[in-house]
């Protein structure tokens, strides 16, 4: 066997906490492998790892792992069955578990570890072999970003997942990259900004529609952050007759802004409201009022757009006044049924999940570094749990309290809440 010839294996991990994990394509493989294939690099994508028959995987010169954090014990057992069984292979370690948990990763025998956007770093391993450091920053460009290719969606690999969107068969995009927001429990804030060019976002579009989709569901979290840029996008998005789901801010949202969504085929968009609670929005610099909230909700559903708020319990402070007041604003959420804009009665969604303390964020930095006040505590170290706040069947994972309520009794909360408003999740 020949191993000279450079040759990459992109592997997307499962994740068997979700429902499924065939709903949302994994856009970082995706972009790596269009470059690599781009740049004339023998690359291969990998959604379903075979750790029983890793020989299998003999041909490859590098093994790339695209990992978050609930993902990380299948990226640390590939690496130890490849360094056991096929040691030629060199292991690269990419994706947000990477870049937020850099010191635990480098602790391991991995032959690179990159952090944040990829393309260049990998391309610089690929091609310059030997002398390349083992931990790997090269920052790009917004040039450089509308230059590379778009990310690969061929029918036979993107069709294989599929996001349901009021019925239609959907898949996702990402406009942009990156938040200038500073909400305290995100690792993505106050990150780089970096948006496609509107046509870069028309061929993505036509490709998936090319595959079968008449659905798009954009990924990105400021969509709607400035009036300017959603003309932009809804101007180019119109042009190619599809349905859409993006994410919005209530900071930003107007009927005005409302309505050009509406007009391009917008029928759903989900928001953080995290928390029904002024107090609780303002400890974590969500830069937003409870009304602003409320006007969201309104402003979208009198255009027939159905919304979805993404909802934590477990944030400093919290209470069980707070918690009462998260309970009214979904009173206000779901008290109505409206129509949509095909005239069916629909109503809105939530999710409520329990806040997760990942690395990265300012709150975990606060804890860790014992710095400030903070009414937050981890009640068992949250390293060793499993790493997701959202799994199978509502489930949640958390290990926060806060001096009015243990883990246990926010997580009571959780249920009680999701009974009242969801009754049909199992919990
Ligand atoms: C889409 C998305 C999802 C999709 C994932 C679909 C998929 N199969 O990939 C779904 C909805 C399933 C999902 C689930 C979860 N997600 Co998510 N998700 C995102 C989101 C919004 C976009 C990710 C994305 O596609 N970006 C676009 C691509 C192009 O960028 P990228 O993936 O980062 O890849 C680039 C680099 O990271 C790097 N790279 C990536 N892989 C590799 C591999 C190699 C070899 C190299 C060299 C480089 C490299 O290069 C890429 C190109 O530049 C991000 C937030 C964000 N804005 O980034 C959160 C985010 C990644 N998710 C997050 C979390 C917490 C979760 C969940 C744990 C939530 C839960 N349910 O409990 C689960 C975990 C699921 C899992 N896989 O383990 C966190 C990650 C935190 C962490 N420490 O890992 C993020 C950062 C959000 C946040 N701010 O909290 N998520
Ligand atoms: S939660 Fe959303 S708005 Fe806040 S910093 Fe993170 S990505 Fe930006």
């Amino acid at each position: 066997m020949q191993f000279n010839t450079v040759k990459i294996l992109l592997v997307s991990l499962r994740d068997n906490f979700l429902d499924s994990d065939r709903v949302m394509p994994p856009m970082g493989v995706m972009s790596l492998h269009s470059l690599m294939l781009d740049r004339g690099i023998e690359s291969t994508i990998e959604i379903d790892f075979d750790f029983d028959n890793i020989e299998k995987y003999i041909s490859y010169s590098h093994i790339g792992i695209s990992c978050m954090t609930p993902q990380r014990d299948q990226a640390y057992k590939i690496l130890d069955k490849v360094k056991k069984k096929l040691p030629h292979i060199k292991v690269i370690l990419g994706g947000p578990h990477a870049k937020y948990y850099l010191t635990d990763c480098s602790k391991l025998p991995f032959d690179h570890i990159v952090i944040g956007n990829g393309e260049l770093a990998l391309l610089e391993i690929l091609n310059n072999g030997k002398n390349i450091s083992r931990i790997l920053e090269i920052p790009i460009s917004v040039e450089d970003m509308n230059q590379f290719p778009i990310p690969y969606r061929s029918p036979e690999f993107i069709q294989q997942y599929c996001f349901d969107i009021q019925g239609i068969p959907s898949t996702t995009i990402l406009t942009a990259k990156g938040c200038p927001m500073k909400c305290t429990f995100c690792e993505d804030a106050k990150s780089k900004v970096f948006m496609y060019k509107a046509s870069n976002i028309g061929q993505q579009i036509e490709q998936a529609k090319e595959a079968g989709f008449r659905g798009i569901m954009f990924f990105d979290d400021i969509f709607t952050l400035s009036k300017n840029r959603v003309k932009e996008l809804t101007q180019e998005i119109v042009k190619h007759d599809i349905y859409y789901r993006c994410f919005g801010h209530a900071r930003s949202m107007t009927p005005e802004i409302a309505q050009m969504l509406v007009d391009s085929g917008c029928i759903e968009t989900g928001f953080g409201a995290e928390s029904g609670s002024q107090k609780i929005l303002d400890y974590v610099e969500k830069r937003v009022s409870l009304k602003q909230q409320m006007d969201y909700v309104e402003i979208c559903n009198e255009r027939g757009i159905k919304v979805k708020a993404f909802l934590m319990l477990g944030l400093p402070g919290e209470d069980n006044n707070s918690i009462q007041e998260t309970r009214k604003f979904l009173q206000f959420l779901m008290k109505n049924s409206f129509k949509n804009r095909f005239g069916r009665e629909i109503t809105n969604d939530f999710d409520l999940t329990l806040f997760f303390p990942y690395k990265g964020t300012q709150i975990r930095d606060k804890i860790d570094g014992g710095y400030g006040e903070i009414d937050l505590f981890l009640s068992q170290n949250t390293d060793l749990l499993s790493g997701f706040y959202k799994g199978t069947n509502g489930s949640s994972e958390s290990a926060v309290m806060t001096s009015s309520l243990t883990t246990q009794q926010l997580e009571e909360s959780r249920q009680e809440l999701l009974s009242e408003f969801k009754p049909m999740v199992v919990l």
